[in-house]
């Protein structure tokens, strides 16, 4: 599938907006790929798909994650901001038919990032948050971050939305903060 097709796909499912977030991931992924070693046409594809359900209907996806994805089951207590990420993963398998489970994980641990990130998830991760169409406080440093040093960028990422959403009294999904703990164990061992 060519970045044509693929971008044609997704936009019946998203907003002017949404659709051009999505186009800024992709091209923000294409390039942290480039730079950071992951291979750009998964970057791509990925970027494309990232949010492909993020207007799904929340009654729907809940159901879906009741039934087929019940690992995921946590989230129900939960933001549903959170539901389209794996449920994205697994309309995008079905739907689309993207088997890659390297692109479906990147897809599936966009929101909250994971233990263990692989290279294209970390890139899909960053790329979400620094966007061009981005206006976060603190993204300016983000993306300078990013063309150093990618974990150091999730890092400050990461102090940003938890703060963000701590300061707001908003729960915090756990695998959010274990993300966060799991870059800071690393980051010192980096440093030792
Ligand atoms: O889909 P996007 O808007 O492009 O970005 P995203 O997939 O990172 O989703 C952002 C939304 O998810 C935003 O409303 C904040 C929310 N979110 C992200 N991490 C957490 C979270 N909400 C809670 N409650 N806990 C989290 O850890
Ligand atoms: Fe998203
Ligand atoms: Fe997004």
């Amino acid at each position: 599938m060519n970045r044509e097709e693929a971008l044609a796909l997704v936009k019946p499912h998203l907003t002017d907006h949404r659709y051009t977030h999505t186009v800024g991931v992709t091209d923000t992924a294409i390039k942290l790929a480039k730079r950071y070693g992951a291979n750009s046409k998964q970057a791509e594809l990925a970027g494309i798909f990232h949010d492909y359900a993020k207007f799904r209907n929340k009654e729907e996806m809940r159901t879906l994650v009741k039934g087929k994805l019940t690992n995921n089951i946590l989230i129900l207590e939960y933001s549903s901001e959170l539901l389209h990420a794996p449920c994205g993963a697994y309309y995008v398998e079905n739907e689309i038919g993207i088997k890659d489970e390297e692109i479906l994980n990147a897809i599936r641990y966009h929101t909250t990032g994971r233990v263990g990130m692989t290279l294209l998830e970390k890139v899909i991760f960053l790329a979400d948050y620094i966007e061009p169409g981005r206006d976060f406080k603190g993204v300016d440093e983000v993306r300078e971050l990013a063309t150093i040093d990618l974990d150091k960028a999730i890092i400050q990422m990461l102090v940003n939305t938890i703060s963000f959403l701590m300061k707001r009294q908003q729960q915090v999904f756990p695998t959010t903060i274990e993300t966060y703990n799991d870059f800071i164990k690393k980051q010192k061992k980096k440093e030792k």
